[in-house]
């Protein structure tokens, strides 16, 4: 009997396993089944968008943590295939901060074009996983939504690409109980413009913090107040922002800081991160890890420590995206097929993760942090046959990219990058960003 691979999650990461096999079968190897269980009717993972909050139709906690108008946070040059360009997939090159609309467009590009889509159960929400040593197989239960039945399937590897920044982090503040307004996670945060005119209050400076805060700036709230607990980001924001230390409580609208100054405010918006969720992974089998670039208990950033059948794919906290997935992806594919060996000395793989740890650690800045996810993306495309690519040079649009975002905020996403893939150079955008009201595909295309 065949040998069977199941990809739990059709997000970048999960797609990125299936066009590392296509590829493989496509130069004449011979691979495993591959079967790839998505939860959501479509592919694309946070990338497709709903306007859904809270459960799905089926009563699923909904995945969905983007919004209208997100625009990329970072240059596409930093994520670019390098086996798939944007200007192969768009017949010209774009701008440098394509809104989720293009990036979506690009990412499914790849996929349709490898032919993979078959491989896809969707609807299909992986319940629980189970190994058993003797037998040495996995048996994944599914729950076959549409059908509504649910059943077992064995298989020999299994990758985990279900992503991290979908399960709310939500902390609790006194007098929350009694606001009058809305008090949202960043998860379920979806129009700007439902804070027209409102005075609202932010927890968080990441980029959640940054980048909602901005929309609601961009599409007329009244005024922004960002708390933070560790230190302010530190921009230079436009008059209506303020930033302001950690809140205590509320007392009715009022919001009260840890300095003893006060706002009165209309909404809340909790941009406090996610946590790792894998609610149908057994103890065994589960990654707990902070949102960090180097995961606690995976070997080369994602083979499972304790049974090297077991992976997780873009489990580390992201400077680098897409091409990231693809150097895991096609470094797990190669583990599969037999190609890259797993130490079998269990010591070996811990002292791997202990010297990630600690090279991440010894970093001071961004910079570093940047340099740092670059070098291991190196690290993994060395090892297999992915297109090598100018890794410092995506780097180098990063560090730009920082820059920009410290000289303005509000135009950071008005420069251009140069791409690693093709060379060339992206155009100036046709409308700044803070003008740019509409983020459809068709909009941003009219360069
Ligand atoms: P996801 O995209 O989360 O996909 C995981 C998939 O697994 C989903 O389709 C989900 O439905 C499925 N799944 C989950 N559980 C199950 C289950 N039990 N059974 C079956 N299927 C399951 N990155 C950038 O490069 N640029 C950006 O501008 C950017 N913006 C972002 C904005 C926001 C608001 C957020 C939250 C993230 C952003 N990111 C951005 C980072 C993002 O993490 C990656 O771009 C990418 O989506 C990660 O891909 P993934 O496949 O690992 O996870
Ligand atoms: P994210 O910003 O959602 O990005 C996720 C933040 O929450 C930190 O500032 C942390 O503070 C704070 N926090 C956590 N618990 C808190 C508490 N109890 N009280 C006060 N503050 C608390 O999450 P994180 O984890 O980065 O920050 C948590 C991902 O989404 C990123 O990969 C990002 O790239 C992506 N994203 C992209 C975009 C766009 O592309 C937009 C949004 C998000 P502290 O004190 O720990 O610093 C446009």
């Amino acid at each position: 009997m065949s040998k069977k691979v199941a990809v739990i999650g059709a997000g970048p990461s999960g797609l990125a396993q299936l066009r590392a096999f296509q590829s493989a079968k496509q130069k004449g190897a011979e691979i495993p089944e591959i079967v790839c269980f998505e939860k959501q009717s479509n592919w694309g993972g946070l990338w497709n968008y709903t306007w859904r909050t809270g459960v799905d139709e089926y009563g699923e906690p909904v995945h969905c943590s983007m919004y209208r108008y997100l625009w990329s946070n970072g240059p596409k040059e930093g994520l670019e295939f390098a086996d798939y360009s944007f200007e192969e997939h768009f017949g010209k090159q774009i701008a440098s901060y394509p809104p989720r609309a293009v990036l979506f467009d690009y990412i499914e590009g790849r996929v349709k074009k490898a032919g993979v889509r078959d491989w896809i159960r969707f609807s299909s929400p992986v319940r629980n996983v189970e190994y058993d040593p003797d037998t040495e197989k996995f048996t994944l239960t599914v729950h076959d939504l549409e059908k509504d039945s649910v059943y077992k399937e064995e298989f020999d590897w299994v990758v985990v690409a279900t992503g991290h920044f979908s399960t709310p982090n939500v902390p609790y503040f006194k007098g929350f109980e009694r606001f009058n307004g809305r008090v949202v996670h960043a998860h379920d945060f979806r129009d700007a413009r439902e804070f027209i005119g409102k005075d609202i209050l932010i927890v968080g400076t990441s980029y959640s913090a940054e980048d909602i805060g901005s929309q609601c700036w961009k599409y007329g709230c009244n005024s922004v107040t960002v708390s933070h607990r560790t230190a302010p980001m530190g921009y230079d924001w436009p008059d209506n922002w303020q930033e302001v230390p950690l809140l205590t409580h509320l007392d009715g609208k009022t919001a009260h800081f840890k300095d003893g100054t006060t706002k009165d405010i209309d909404a809340i918006i909790l941009c406090t991160g996610y946590k790792h969720h894998f609610p149908f992974l057994p103890d065994d089998l589960r990654l707990k890890t902070a949102n960090r670039l180097a995961t606690a208990d995976l070997w080369k950033g994602v083979v499972w420590i304790d049974n090297p059948k077991l992976f997780y794919l873009g489990m580390q906290d992201q400077w680098f995206t897409f091409n990231m997935f693809d150097a895991q992806a096609w470094f797990v594919r190669d583990v599969i097929l037999g190609r890259i060996e797993v130490p079998k000395d269990r010591d070996v793989m811990l002292a791997d993760v202990a010297d990630r740890v600690a090279r991440e650690d010894a970093g001071k800045d961004a910079h570093d942090a940047i340099e740092y996810q670059g070098d291991y993306v190196k690290e993994l495309i060395a090892e297999t046959d992915y297109p090598s690519f100018d890794v410092d040079g995506a780097c180098e649009a990063f560090y730009e990219w920082k820059h920009h975002k410290a000289e303005n905020i509000m135009t950071f996403r008005d420069h251009s990058y140069k791409s690693v893939i093709t060379g060339s150079m992206a155009p100036k955008h046709h409308t700044p960003w803070k003008d740019a009201l509409d983020d459809s595909l068709e909009s941003y295309l009219q360069n």
